[in-house]
């Protein structure tokens, strides 16, 4: 009796396939794990993804790898993946090696995308890729192939539905638990607690005014928490740097190469100051801008230690995951507040926000300045460099722009008689001079401004507009600079330079 074989059916060959790449993902994470890799594969072609289609996508960029999304990102690079799987499975029928060549092809992505990363190695990428290939060759040995050899005993007959389904879900479950477990082991190893670290004296400090009121009617605090603090970075993961290793360089156009460890860095002369940083990508009335206390030593003083050569244009620092930023070295004209920090709100800082050290400089956009995990400050010229963002369609230079928000009412909020409104208006480096409310297309009334520690900070406002009409009500903002100048009301997104335009809100008053 001529022996034949019996067809999969093809919701038979998707899952295999699917679970095939499962079974070497979730491998490859492993090893890339317990060998201490900072990236694994994944996490790799995640990041990689994130500098291809960051783009002129900031926006989406934002929304995605902003504070918790991240998460959003490695999800849908693991679900593309599966269906990438799924797919070949299907196409197997014609093309029996399809998914162990998918499972090749994504392993050199994975290799690809960590040879970008400076953190990896190469050596540990490429048994991770090899490690992957095994185990999704046994695995798509025992789920794809055409193991149904149908002769006339009836012992040979296919796997049953059954069969298979257990198979392939132990599979499954298999990878996702060992994914799981990849995940715990990347996290116990290397240095995950921030270590203890007394933190020196500040030489200066400027003393905090109590803005409680202001607080209590709904409008941001002046200081805001650092776990509150907004954050925004293309790190996929938040890079673990170990202080004991660590080192600053200046280089570039300077007399002489400048290396300074952390302890080093703790012993120089620090100031404390507080500055608020703003997003790019903010929009008008959003909440990508936060005030906080920041303590560092002055950038030009590590620069001048160093000796900034004649011709020097550009101040660009690279971060220890690869991130790039310049901004004029003349912005650094010793009035402007630039530091090299170490701590936020009187502790250490956060990982998310950039320990052990990052820049802070008033008045200019993040993303032009404020590099987290800092590694090396590079004197250049101009043109020499660009910053990450710069090829993505965003300016080269980024002076933060006046601008003023509207904390309370919230919009749409029932409010009584005695409605306050209020919120917070900022130009770090120059200070903001007035704040001016108008109501229902009326006048300008001048706001009361609480007072602030400095010009690099935030300013609260508020006016209090007691008997209102019930009825639904429109408030616009607008802030005049120390120097006089009004926020314009022209209207721009946030790209390629930063946002402009009026913030306005609309409330109900119930009598
Ligand atoms: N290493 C690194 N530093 C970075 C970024 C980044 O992606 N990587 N993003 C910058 C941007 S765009 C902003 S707005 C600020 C945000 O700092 P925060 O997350 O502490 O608020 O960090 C800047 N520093
Ligand atoms: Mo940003």
């Amino acid at each position: 009796m001529a022996e034949h074989v019996s067809e999969r059916p093809r919701w038979q060959r998707a899952v295999a396939g699917a679970v095939t790449v499962a079974a070497a993902l979730a491998a490859g994470e492993l090893v890339a794990a317990a060998t201490g890799a900072t990236e694994t594969p994944l996490l790799a072609v995640g990041s990689q993804f994130v500098d291809t289609f960051a783009a002129s996508l900031k926006e989406l960029a934002v929304a995605i790898f902003g504070t918790n999304d991240k998460a959003a990102l490695v999800t849908g690079t693991v679900i593309v993946t599966l269906l990438l799987g799924a797919l070949a499975g299907v196409m197997s029928r014609r093309a029996p090696w399809l998914v162990p060549l998918l499972v090749l092809v994504l392993s050199v992505v994975g290799i690809a995308s960590q040879i970008a990363d400076p953190r990896s190695s190469l050596l540990l990428a490429l048994l991770g890729a090899i490690v992957a290939n095994v185990v999704g060759l046994l695995a798509w040995r025992v789920l794809g192939g055409e193991v149904a050899r149908r002769g006339d005993s009836e012992r040979d007959a296919p796997p049953s539905r059954r069969q298979f389904l257990t198979i392939s879900g132990l599979t499954a479950l298999a990878a996702a638990g060992v994914a799981a477990i990849s995940r715990v082991v990347a996290n116990v190893g290397g240095p995950t607690s921030v270590p203890e670290i007394a933190l020196p004296e500040p030489v200066s400090t400027v003393p905090l005014p109590d803005n409680a009121g202001f607080e209590a009617q709904g409008i941001s605090p002046y200081v805001t928490d650092a776990e509150e603090f907004y954050r925004i970075d293309t790190a996929l993961t938040v890079p673990r740097v170990d202080v004991s290793t660590w080192r600053l360089r200046i280089d570039g156009m300077v007399a002489e190469p400048l290396e300074i460890d952390f302890e080093q860095l703790l012993a120089m002369p620090s100031v404390e100051m507080p500055v608020t940083l703003q997003c790019v990508s903010n929009y008008v009335g959003g909440d990508l801008v936060d005030n906080a206390v920041w303590q560092g030593v002055p950038l030009l003083d590590l620069l001048e230690r160093a000796g900034v050569r004649d011709g020097a244009e550009q101040v660009f620092s690279t971060s220890v995951d690869g991130w790039t930023c310049g901004f004029p070295l003349a912005a650094l004209d010793g009035e402007r507040t630039a530091l090299v920090a170490y701590a936020m709100n009187g502790e250490p800082l956060l990982p998310e926000h950039g320990f052990p050290v990052r820049l802070v400089v008033a008045g200019l956009y993040g993303y032009v300045s404020a590099t987290k995990w800092l590694e090396t400050i590079e004197l250049t010229t101009w043109d020499d460099r660009d910053g990450y963002w710069v090829p993505r369609g965003w300016a080269k230079e980024g002076p933060i722009k006046l601008a003023s928000r509207i904390d309370v009412p919230a919009q749409g909020e029932q409010v009584g008689a005695d409605a306050v409104i209020g919120g917070v208006a900022w130009l770090p480096a120059t200070g903001v001079g007035a704040v001016e409310v108008q109501l229902d297309g009326g006048p300008w009334q001048e706001c009361e401004l609480a007072p602030v520690a400095d010009v690099d900070t935030w300013v609260q406002w508020r006016l209090p507009v007691p008997g209102l009409e019930p009825g639904s009500h429109r408030a616009v903002v607008r802030a005049v600079d120390a120097e006089g100048n009004t926020q314009t009301d022209m209207e721009a997104p946030p790209a390629p330079d930063g946002a402009t335009g009026w913030h306005a809100r609309e409330f109900d008053v119930v009598g």
